[in-house]
């Protein structure tokens, strides 16, 4: 794929996704954007700022791209949510809290393009639940998973108890917000945490490679998601005749039992 930079007219680098905050990146690889939390100093715990970001990114990407790769720069791939905000809120702020988070990882999972996620080091708590948001993930051999959330006195809020239970069960999930368990990266492999494991160094290099493969893909065919089984289901004459019939009042109607 060609490491291309977009120029403007006058030479210089056409600036992508401008108003990020300083703590993302962001760049463009051809058809491939890639997404960078970039907070080490702070293990790249997730804020109010980088939630938004993080929306906003993936609500303006151009029509042009076609996969992204998201990861994180430093030690760690995320430390979750930044416990420093969380002290200050009420009920029904951490309410809304929780919901902000719930939009901004809809906008990842729901998105026009698919995401593959590279994670290493800590991938815990809200963390966890960001790389859950994604559609393929890769692990560097560094990678370690858990939810700490039990033992900080809280809960899983940034969609974790739906997002995770499909990919590992409701009682693996439990278990480890009971007990604080940390899987490391050959059993979250085992256990479908990631789809690929790699040695350390060599995640963003895969997770490149499994994007350009998206991006060169028909979209109507590799992104298999609800919507398009929807689009299959109702273009058949047999839906379209049982939809007519009901229309026309010779379906069934769906009556109590
Ligand atoms: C943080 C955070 C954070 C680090 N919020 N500031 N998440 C957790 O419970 C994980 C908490 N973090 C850790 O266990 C460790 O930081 C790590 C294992 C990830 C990394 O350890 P280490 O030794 O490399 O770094 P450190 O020295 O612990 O942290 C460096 C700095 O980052 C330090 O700040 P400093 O000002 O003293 O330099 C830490 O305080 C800061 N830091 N993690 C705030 N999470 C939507 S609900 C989701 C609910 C959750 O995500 S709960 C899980 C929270």
């Amino acid at each position: 794929m060609a490491k291309e930079t977009r120029t403007t007219k006058t030479g210089k680098p056409a600036r992508f996704a401008p108003g990020l905050p300083p703590s993302l990146a962001a760049k463009r690889r051809g058809a491939i954007a890639i997404v960078t939390l970039k907070r080490p100093q702070k293990r790249n715990a997730l804020n109010d700022t980088m939630v938004e970001g993080l929306a906003a990114f993936f609500q303006a990407l151009p029509k042009d791209i076609r996969a992204v790769v998201l990861n994180g720069e430093g030690e760690h791939f995320s430390a979750g949510l930044d416990l420093s905000e969380l002290t200050e809120r009420n009920t029904a702020e951490g309410v809304e809290h929780s919901a902000s988070w719930h939009r901004a990882f809809q906008h990842i999972e729901f998105g026009r393009v698919p995401v593959v996620a590279v994670l290493h080091g800590a991938v815990v708590g809200g963390g966890l639940e960001l790389a859950a948001a994604a559609h393929v993930r890769v692990a560097e051999k560094s990678t370690y998973y858990a939810l700490p959330e039990g033992t900080r006195g809280i809960y899983v809020g940034g969609g974790a108890s739906v997002r995770l239970p499909r990919l590992i069960g409701v009682s693996r999930m439990q278990e480890m917000m009971l007990t604080g368990r940390t899987y490391g990266a050959e059993e979250g492999q085992a256990m479908g945490l990631s789809h690929h494991l790699v040695g350390n160094g060599k995640g963003l290099a895969k997770g490149i490679e499994l994007a350009g493969r998206i991006a060169e893909g028909d979209p109507a065919s590799g992104y298999v998601t609800e919507s398009l089984m929807a689009a299959i289901a109702q273009g058949s004459d047999e839906a379209k005749a049982r939809l007519k019939d009901f229309l026309e009042k010779r379906g069934k109607k769906v009556l109590r039992g």
